[in-house]
């Protein structure tokens, strides 16, 4: 078989696995360390080229129940979809493996640097790459038909898969997260986005629900078709 012929199927294998398992959205980029914002040692992700991005949707009429803060559903919904995203990875690098290539399931939500607040890497950064959307002003990952309301995972590899390129696309004229954000953190630009103001916010949340969340500018953010 040519290269670009496994290549090709090695993409459709794993991306039939993940559709199978509550994926919403599968797509692959070239995998660049930088773009990425990792913070992996060498030895963890050296001569792994790509980065598997998957994203899981949430459920509309959960976000539906949010008004002012965050709601225990939400706390839940939250939690599931990062314990599916989490498996789904988890199982995939096994798949992987099993298929003689080496593979690492990056969590989909934790922490690695409280001071810094930065996981292993930006799984933001890897979506665009892989063609799930674009940053917007709320400085999320907004998807053209889901908006912000998809949570998403990485796995790195060095297994042969085509690659998916970045969509064209914007928030054009939409703010609805600027007026919506309870802490004004959201301006025009994503790099306008007050990480200060943000988190002094969900900080107030955590005392209500017990977890650093709101979801107000993910319910806002409906895409741009
Ligand atoms: C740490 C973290 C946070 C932190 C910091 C956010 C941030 N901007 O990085 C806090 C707790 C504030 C947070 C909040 C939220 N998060 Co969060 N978070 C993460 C996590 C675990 C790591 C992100 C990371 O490494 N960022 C660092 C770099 C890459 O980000 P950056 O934008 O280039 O740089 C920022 C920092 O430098 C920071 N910053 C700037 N100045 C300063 C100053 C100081 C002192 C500090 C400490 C930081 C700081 O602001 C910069 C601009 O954003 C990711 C999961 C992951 N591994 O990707 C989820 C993730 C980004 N979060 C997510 C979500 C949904 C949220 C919330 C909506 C909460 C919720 N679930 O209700 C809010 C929305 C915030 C927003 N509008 O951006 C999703 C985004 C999904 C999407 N569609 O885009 C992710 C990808 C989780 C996932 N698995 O899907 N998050």
């Amino acid at each position: 078989m040519t290269n670009m012929k496994q290549s090709e199927e090695n993409y459709r294998t794993l991306e039939i696995y993940a559709l199978e398992r509550g994926i919403a959205l599968f797509g692959v980029a070239k995998y660049d360390p930088v773009e990425a914002r990792s913070r992996l040692s060498h030895q963890e992700q050296d001569g792994l080229s790509f980065a598997i991005s998957m994203g899981v949707r949430l459920s509309g009429q959960v976000l539906e129940g949010i008004s002012d803060c965050p709601t225990f559903l939400y706390q839940w919904h939250y939690r599931q979809a990062n314990f599916l995203l989490d498996r789904v990875a988890f199982q995939m690098g096994g798949i992987i493996q099993e298929m003689g290539a080496r593979a690492l399931p990056i969590a989909a939500s934790q922490i690695v640097d409280w001071e810094a607040q930065t996981g292993h890497l930006s799984h933001r950064h890897v979506g665009v790459m892989a063609g799930h959307g674009w940053i917007g002003r709320n400085n999320l990952l907004v998807h053209p038909r889901f908006g912000a309301a998809v949570r998403y995972v990485t796995i790195l590899t060095d297994l042969p898969l085509t690659v998916d390129g970045p969509v064209e696309g914007g928030c054009g004229m939409c703010r609805a997260c600027v007026s919506v954000c309870p802490a004004r953190a959201i301006g025009e630009t994503a790099q306008e986005y007050d990480f200060g103001r943000c988190f002094a916010q969900l900080k107030a949340y955590r005392k209500k629900v017990g977890q650093y969340i709101c979801g107000i500018c993910v319910k806002a953010c409906q895409g741009t078709g």
